[in-house]
């Protein structure tokens, strides 16, 4: 027991305390945790120029640095199996890890070393070159990277490549997406994998391909249609994407590999990692950009027997299509990227206990190895790497943009200390070839520049989304979500409950990932007056989207579809299983 007296002068204390210390705890938190970000953007900042100075020293204009001999590869071609010495003399690189790194110049407000990228993109860039690309890789990197690059480009409010732009981005685009089509020509307009830019398919290629070789091909190849008026580009990918759903089995699930010319599955078992993860990715992401009811629905099937067949409490497991029966119990680097995604889709206490398992086994390693065996609880005796992969920054940057808790602040602040302690050299970042010993590997993949550090920057400053609603693609590339790229607002669209984003102070605050915002839709208020009104967004009740009915939630921005409260208490577009 306390002495009386100590106890009076604990409760003295306590009362005259505030007086004493007039900033309260959360405000001291609060300064903290703007403290660490300001610390952690600039950590952030500095790792993506070590990579991006190096790459422009010794690998420019080639695809990709090699950080530990400073040299380079053509890595866009030799995913073709292609070796250097077989492409033409003057064979110089796409410029890849460039084209990569666009976007996240412009979202860390590095806009005149963009302006110098597209001037020089657009003075040497050429596809007419005899080389043999993976269509699904070239598609995300370098088309996705040359859409959203000429997005930002002739966005206005970011002032970018003043009056010299004249849409030699787009023209580039176009020139790719034209040398992609003819991979489509096929009796089930499934397209091949690989094709050759100059020449067109090649003799003798080979008819597999992967679920999301031809499933993820919409944003881009959609975008493209948009921006050119031309529909070839998305009437190919949407041709392809719904033959592939066509192939489904009666519980709803695909497999991972198949034939293109006679649209039969070759590998039945399949999960959410390598050869389908941004399938799943762009029905949802397709549903937000373009509108289509139909993406949404497919989506909405396909994630359930996901949840379905391959959910084992915070796991996935593959299994086999025909049957759903389990198939491998095994956790890839891939699979991150699902918590990030169930964020989108509102399930976020799913997302939540899903990432728990992946930041232990970055934990257990130091980083994410590419594939861990649940039932032995030991590595992939051959993929025992991790090459600078940025699933669980993604997922992690999701999480906290839906829920706001400091925690995935600790767990970016973690992957950062990571990467810089072992995988930074001298000459860039390096992938690790063993997450056992942490032996490097010689290679700087472009998706360090386009997504990990994207990712990591945006955890711990998000102002680049204020006011604006993007999307991003799988290599993290942003596109708009614009009312006129939506075929016509979804079924959900409630004409009635039109708002106004009321005051300027509150606009601010929005960011396209608090679904706060709505696609733009510029509305005639008469007299020549001209608003952005919210087409069908209802906020939560709570900023921070906790509730505990439904009535606390809105009308999801980004679909126009009445978001419910979870049994974990959070606003989301929740899918009933
Ligand atoms: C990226 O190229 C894309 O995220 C793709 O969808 C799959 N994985 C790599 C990075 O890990």
């Amino acid at each position: 027991m306390l002495p009386r007296q100590v106890v009076k002068w604990i409760l003295v204390f306590l009362v005259i305390s505030p007086s004493l210390f007039p900033v309260s705890v959360s405000e001291v938190d609060s300064s903290y945790w703007s403290a660490k970000k300001r610390h952690m953007k600039k950590k952030v900042h500095d790792m993506f120029y070590h990579a991006y100075e190096n790459y422009l020293t010794h690998a420019f204009p080639h695809d990709e640095l090699k950080p530990l001999s400073k040299s380079f590869t053509d890595s866009l071609s030799e995913l073709g199996n292609l070796k250097l010495e077989h492409l033409p003399q003057h064979y110089n690189g796409s410029a890849l890890t460039l084209i990569e790194s666009m976007s996240s110049l412009v979202i860390m407000g590095n806009n005149t070393e963009f302006e110098r990228a597209v001037l020089w993109l657009s003075e040497n860039l050429n596809f007419d070159v005899d080389a043999r690309i993976n269509l699904f890789e070239c598609n995300i990197r370098v088309l996705g990277g040359l859409v959203s690059a000429h997005i930002l480009a002739t966005d206005s409010a970011n002032r970018l490549v003043q009056g010299s732009y004249k849409n030699q981005l787009l023209t580039l685009a176009e020139d790719l997406g034209r040398r992609f089509l003819p991979a489509f020509d096929t009796p089930t307009g499934l397209p091949y994998a690989w094709i050759n830019l100059k020449y067109g398919v090649m003799e003798n290629e080979t008819n597999e391909t992967s679920t999301s070789g031809c499933g993820s091909l919409i944003l881009e190849m959609g975008a493209l249609s948009r921006l050119t008026g031309d529909p070839i580009y998305e009437s190919a990918a949407l041709r392809a994407l719904r033959r592939l759903w066509s192939m489904r089995s009666s519980l709803n699930l695909l497999g991972t590999t198949l034939d293109v010319t006679t649209g039969e599955w070759i590998e039945y078992s399949s999960g959410i990692g390598a050869g389908v993860d941004s399938f799943y990715e762009y029905l949802f992401k397709a549903h937000i950009l373009f509108g289509k009811e139909d993406f949404w629905r497919m989506f909405h099937s396909a994630y359930l027997a996901v949840q379905k067949y391959f959910r084992h409490g915070p796991w996935y497991h593959e299994a086999d299509m025909r049957n759903g029966k389990a198939t491998y119990w095994q956790l890839t680097s891939l699979q991150a990227f699902w918590p990030g995604l169930q964020v989108l889709v509102g399930d976020i206490a799913a997302a939540n206990s899903s990432h728990r398992e992946f930041v232990h086994v970055w934990k257990k390693f130091g980083v994410l190895p590419e594939r861990y065996l649940l039932d032995h609880l030991m590595l992939h005796p051959t993929e025992k790497y991790y090459p600078l992969r940025p699933e669980l920054a993604e997922s992690t940057f999701y999480l906290y943009q839906a829920t706001k808790d400091p925690w995935y602040l600790e767990v970016g602040e973690s992957i950062v200390n990571s990467l810089n302690s072992y995988t930074k050299v001298d000459g860039g970042f390096a992938s690790i070839r063993d997450v056992t010993t942490m032996q490097l590997e010689d290679h700087q993949h472009s998706f360090f520049l386009a997504e990990t550090c994207k990712y990591l920057y945006l955890l711990f400053d998000d102002s680049f989304l204020v006011d604006r609603n993007y999307v991003f693609t799988t290599e993290g590339h942003p596109l708009p979500v614009l009312s006129s790229w939506h075929d016509r607002l979804p079924e959900a669209y409630i004409p009635s409950n039109w708002t106004f984003l009321p005051s300027e102070k509150q606009a601010r605050r929005a960011s396209a990932m608090t679904l706060q915002v709505c696609p733009a839709m510029s509305l005639d208020c008469g007299h020549g007056c001209q608003q952005v009104k919210s087409a069908c967004h209802i906020p939560d009740a709570r900023s921070d989207h906790r509730c505990f009915g439904d009535e606390e939630c809105g009308v999801d921005a980004t679909t126009c579809r009445r978001r419910t409260c979870s049994m974990a208490g959070y606003c989301g577009l929740w899918l009933f299983i």
